[in-house]
């Protein structure tokens, strides 16, 4: 059943064709952003929709790394943000230098990086990851002796838990999910005792701990599906929520903290889209030599799981 779109979804909806174009969006973009996309998911879903799409124009609308992820995935593709300046300030916790740095003290230590991060960062990984496989990814690594993991230190702390491996870590957050206290999750859970609740590994420790379920968002959209459960409390970017709604209007959901919201998630729009199909910018390009480099640690990744 095709639904009927706004205005502005019919206008994008024109132009989409006329270009060629597919637009993806995050899980955490406003519900009317996600209602015109072609494709929902986290960063890692989304570069592979990219990758394996004939359209010639991706609209990416997420924050920079994500489309970023998605240029080293598919060089071949024209990568447009509707709004270039939508970062993700846990990526920008870490640069490339300072990685360097942090290898040098630990030239034995395999490297391993979350997704968010910039392409230059990840060019110097050897492993690539994201909420959905890295205790995989360090599992696999048993017998090497040292793993760096940047940049996120609460995921690192949930890995370091869930596999026993003591890790060099660096000392950066998502400073959204971190809004969320253990006090909203002992809050929600008291106005709804049958709820499970599902948590990032973003989040603190204190909450990660209160958890049912710790995984990432496209494990939540699974989980949520299959659970017999049909109320949950959502510990992540508020965004999220729409999704899950959308996607079983049988169950009930409940963010656990209504102050999860990241600002550079909600600064993509319908009229940015329909200025960025129009004009067809802004593109998002990584210098060749820093894709193949980067490449490789999410081919590595990938290879692993
Ligand atoms: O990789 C992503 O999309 C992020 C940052 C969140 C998640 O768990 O989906
Ligand atoms: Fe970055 Fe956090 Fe926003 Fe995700 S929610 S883009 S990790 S700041």
């Amino acid at each position: 059943m095709t639904k009927a779109l706004s205005p502005l979804g019919q206008k994008i909806r024109e132009l989409k064709k006329k270009r060629n174009a597919v637009i993806l969006a995050h899980n955490y973009q406003l519900p009317e952003v996600q209602e015109v996309a072609d494709f929902r998911g986290d960063s890692l879903e989304l570069s592979r929709v990219a990758a394996k799409t004939d359209a010639e124009v991706i609209v990416f609308c997420g924050v920079y790394f994500m489309a970023e992820t998605a240029a080293i995935l598919s060089p071949q593709k024209k990568v447009i943000m509707p709004d270039i300046y939508a970062g993700c300030p846990m990526a920008n916790m870490l640069k490339a230098d300072e990685l360097k740095e942090l290898k040098k003290g630990h030239p034995d230590a395999v490297v391993l990086g979350y997704v968010n991060t910039s392409a230059e960062v990840k060019a110097e990984l050897d492993y690539c990851c994201t909420s959905t496989n890295a205790i995989a990814v360090v599992n696999a690594l048993r017998d090497r002796k040292e793993i760096i993991f940047v940049p996120d230190k609460y995921l690192a702390d949930f890995v370091a838990k869930k596999t026993g491996r003591k890790m060099i870590i660096w000392d950066g957050f998502c400073p959204t999910h971190i809004k969320i206290l253990p006090e909203d999750v002992k809050r929600e859970k008291k106005f709804h005792p049958f709820a499970k609740v599902m948590v990032h590994p973003e989040c603190l420790p204190q909450v990660v701990s209160m958890a049912d379920a710790v995984i990432s968002t496209s494990q939540m959209a699974k989980f949520a599906k299959e659970s017999e459960a049909t109320e949950f409390i959502v510990g992540t970017e508020i965004g999220l929520v729409y999704r899950l709604k959308k996607d079983n209007p049988k169950k009930e959901f409940y963010p656990a903290s209504e102050r999860a919201v990241c600002p550079n998630m909600k600064r993509t729009t319908e009229e940015k889209i329909v200025s960025a199909l129009e004009e067809m910018k802004e593109e998002v390009r990584v210098p060749e030599d820093i894709r193949i480099r980067a490449k490789k640690s999410i081919d590595r990744m990938l290879e692993i799981v």
